[in-house]
């Protein structure tokens, strides 16, 4: 296993959008556990194979207390099932330090396929709700900043560029 590295925004290698996975093979199976060990490293709740540079529809999440509940969701598909929104705070590994409040649909259903290659589907709650979408954002090139105010995200752009420079 390996840690990866996290690309950062504004990188525009996270605005591509990634591929289907068609075959859910060994190389497959350790990008997801290299993804994992990435993930828990950070740490962090959830993370997007294009965020790492690979771009492979491929999601790892684990929002347990606990840190050993591993999701992997490979060609995640989201269904939006009512009208319900919420708000959540979301941060990102890709945008360290900043957290916003990201408005969201509330109830989905995801169907993907797991680590095995086996379609299953799930509705889930709460932060895993939410971190399922942040994710398949990311397999489309879009971050939560792209819901924020133009001047917010500017504000954010300008700050992680002094860090990024301060840490070269
Ligand atoms: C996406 O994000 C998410 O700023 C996953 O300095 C997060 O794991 C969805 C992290 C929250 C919904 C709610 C962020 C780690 C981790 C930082 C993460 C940081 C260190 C973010
Ligand atoms: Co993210």
């Amino acid at each position: 296993m390996a840690i990866l590295t996290i690309l950062e925004f504004p990188d525009p290698r996270l605005r591509k959008a990634a591929s289907p996975v068609t075959r859910v093979d060994d190389t497959v199976r350790r990008l997801v556990d290299d993804m994992l060990e990435t993930m828990y490293a950070a740490p962090g709740v959830g993370l997007a194979a294009n965020q790492v540079n690979v771009q492979r529809r491929v999601v790892v999440i684990d929002v347990s207390d606990t840190r050993n509940q591993p999701w992997v969701f490979i060609n995640p598909e989201i269904e939006i099932l009512d009208d319900s929104r919420r708000e959540y705070d979301e941060g990102c590994l890709s945008v360290p330090g900043f957290y916003e409040k990201v408005d969201r649909p509330e109830h989905i259903r995801v169907r993907a396929l797991d680590r095995d290659g086996q379609p299953f589907v799930i509705a889930p709650q709460d932060l895993m709700a939410v971190c399922i979408q942040h994710e398949v954002d990311h397999l489309n090139g879009k971050l939560f900043v792209d819901y924020l105010s133009p001047l917010k995200r500017q504000r954010i752009r300008m700050k992680l560029a002094k860090l990024q420079h301060a840490t070269a």
